[in-house]
């Protein structure tokens, strides 16, 4: 197929926001008591704020532990940190390949569109300097699955006027993978950690991205 979009993750693609969350996150469940390491943290990936909190909870037996405003409390305390912790990028902090991509899709005709469940993706994508660069960015705030569910890809394909099947989605996360698939896209994985869907091409890192094989995909 001709591509005519490519949808880019935002957490783990476009930036490594990964370490922020998990510094985060790690902040909260020391506070805690709670067990929480780089596996869990893998899970977490694509998915939205309270879910990612709720799977520490499980993780650690604790389901029953925190109200509902208890938790909604402490993830709000996350995400103060992580807001912190964001503050610190710079233009220089876009991944490899990146730029080039969009500049290339932007000379070729190719839509791109930023598909992140992330609340705080406009203030990522501003301090990288990319606000403006991308045709659409989904907003969080309207789409009510997170990842695995393929909904917030299929809005960025809507809004870009593009079908699903002529789009290639960008991810780094299981979960990520699963809702490109689902959504009926082309999927390229970026370094992930396969434990259910593989991605239809795996790359070790976005400086592997190469134009002119995404464009035509076989
Ligand atoms: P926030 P993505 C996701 O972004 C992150 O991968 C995930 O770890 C995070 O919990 C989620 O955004 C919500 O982020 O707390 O900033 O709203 O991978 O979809 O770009
Ligand atoms: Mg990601």
């Amino acid at each position: 197929m001709k591509t005519k979009a490519f949808i880019f993750d935002l957490d783990g693609v476009i930036v490594d926001t990964a370490k922020f969350h998990f510094q985060a996150w790690k902040m909260l469940a020391d506070e805690l008591g709670m067990e929480f390491d780089e596996e869990v943290n893998e899970r977490l990936k694509g998915v939205s704020r309270m879910r990612s909190f709720e799977i520490i909870l499980e993780v650690n037996g604790a389901m029953e532990r925190f109200t509902e405003e208890e938790k909604t409390a402490l993830i709000t305390k996350k995400n103060d940190l992580y807001v912190e912790l964001i503050k610190t990028l710079t233009p220089a902090d876009a991944l490899p390949g990146i730029e080039a991509l969009v500049n290339s899709a932007k000379a070729a005709g190719i839509k791109t569109a930023v598909a992140s469940v992330s609340k705080n993706a406009p203030a990522v994508l501003s301090a990288l300097g990319l606000a403006d660069r991308f045709d659409y960015v989904a907003d969080a705030s309207k789409v009510k699955n997170s990842k695995p569910d393929p909904e917030i890809f299929l809005v960025c394909a809507e809004a870009l006027g593009i079908a699903p099947s002529e789009c290639v989605g960008i991810e780094d996360a299981q979960a990520g993978i699963e809702a490109i698939k689902a959504a009926g896209m082309y999927a390229v994985g970026i370094n992930v950690t396969v434990t259910s869907l593989e991605p239809d091409m795996h790359l070790a890192s976005t400086a592997e991205l190469d134009f002119t094989k995404l464009s035509e995909i076989a």
